[in-house]
């Protein structure tokens, strides 16, 4: 109701967001409420949004967030079936708002929301983009990290810094905050795949050749309020994806260097069910080769599946079919494979020059098929 009684119309009431949050979440259903009422403290006047964004986590976090946006409507839930990622997720929560302002935070209590007004002031004023940094002015992060993922923090800080180009003193943080307008640019060349999108923003305006003006501030990473990380070896092998793809200026896709690893696994593994077939079942060599690849093709479908596509992953069923649709694409250059190979053994009788010869033709072309028919995006 106005002043005069009257009642106001939804446009009148409503005060246009001049900051979204977006939280991306899977299984943070004991943090997001206090989350929630962590940022109305921190902002008491400021109208903001909150947009989380989950991957349908079975714990319900989904169905809690559009509970509360009941009550707060600036409380928004984007729920994602049948899909996993935390760039992605993030993609789609800052694709989502209409503000000027977007910041990304997780939802497990690590990120100092006090910080928020002080990263705020500077996107306003001259920042395109200011990061949240757990390392800035000598902070360590002892509290929120242990040893090892400290030490592996470092390693990763560093490799970051050469695929950005800048120094900035923690490009792998999950909490930043942006223009919109700048994100918008450049959103069509993210790769969104993997952990890690604020290194993927950073290098990506960069190799559009308008590379952001960076702020940063300090903050100290807490301890996780509640519920487990996400953070896996898995995360890690994707990271080392992106940063080699970035490292192309974006040409090759993360997915490639992951299908490559993997293609570089399925060698040992046809290598060795090479020797298996030929040294012990007594095969010959053609029908080794072949035993030997079939034996490579299955390995590689199923780290593809858990590693490369972690994002798409195949279950239940649809982990046969994209089996059998691996091996019809994957036959192919298999076939190519077992006569190049056998004709190069014929030739010179280069036992494995010639296995390696037919492998290596298969996987540019296998990359390329799957993606089609096997993990379609
Ligand atoms: N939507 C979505 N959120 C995710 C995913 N993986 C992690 N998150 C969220 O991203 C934030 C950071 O993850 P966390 O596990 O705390 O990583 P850590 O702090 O590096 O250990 C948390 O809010 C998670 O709930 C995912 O696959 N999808
Ligand atoms: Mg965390």
């Amino acid at each position: 109701m106005s002043e005069q009684g009257q009642t106001l119309t939804a446009s009148e009431s409503w005060r246009a967001p001049h900051l979204s949050i977006v939280v991306p979440t899977f299984n943070e259903r004991g943090n997001i409420e206090l989350l929630v009422e962590k940022l109305e403290a921190v902002f008491p006047q400021l109208p903001f949004e909150v947009i989380f964004v989950d991957d349908n986590s079975p714990d319900g976090t989904a169905e809690l967030a559009k509970e509360i946006g009941q009550t707060k409507p600036w409380v928004k839930c984007i729920k994602r079936i049948g899909r996993r990622g935390l760039s992605s997720a993030c993609v789609e929560g800052i694709s989502s708002s209409n503000a000027p302002y977007v910041a990304v935070m997780d939802a497990d209590h690590q990120h100092d929301e006090t910080v928020l007004p002080q990263m705020l002031e500077m996107v306003e004023k001259e920042k395109d983009l200011v990061l949240a940094s757990r390392f800035l002015d000598g902070r360590t992060a002892e509290e929120g990290l242990s040893k090892f993922r400290e030490f592996g923090s470092n390693v990763a800080n560093a490799i970051a810094n050469l695929v950005t180009g800048v120094k900035i003193t923690d490009p792998m943080t999950g909490f930043f905050m942006l223009k919109r307008e700048k994100f918008e640019k450049i959103a069509p060349n993210l790769s969104s795949e993997g952990f890690k999108i604020l290194l993927d923003i950073i290098a990506t305006a960069r190799n559009m050749g308008s590379p952001l003006n960076i702020g940063e501030v300090g903050f100290t990473f807490r301890a996780r309020h509640d519920g487990e990380s996400k953070m896996s070896p898995l995360i890690a092998v994707q990271f080392f994806g992106l940063a080699l793809s970035k490292m192309t200026g974006g040409f090759l896709p993360s997915s490639f260097f992951l299908f490559a690893a993997v293609g570089a696994t399925g060698v040992v593994v046809h290598l060795l069910a090479l020797t298996l077939a030929s040294g012990v079942f007594g095969f010959n060599f053609t029908n080794a080769q072949l035993f030997a690849t079939i034996v490579a093709m299955t390995s590689n479908f199923h780290l593809n599946n858990m590693f490369t596509y972690a994002d798409r992953q195949l279950r239940g069923s649809k982990y046969w079919t994209g089996l059998l649709s691996f091996y019809a694409v994957c036959a192919v250059p298999a076939i190519a494979n077992v006569s190049v190979a056998a004709f190069i053994f014929e030739q010179n009788s280069l036992f494995y020059f010639a296995a390696i010869a037919g492998i290596v033709i298969s996987i540019v072309f296998n990359y390329a098929a799957t993606r089609i028919f096997t993990w379609r995006a």
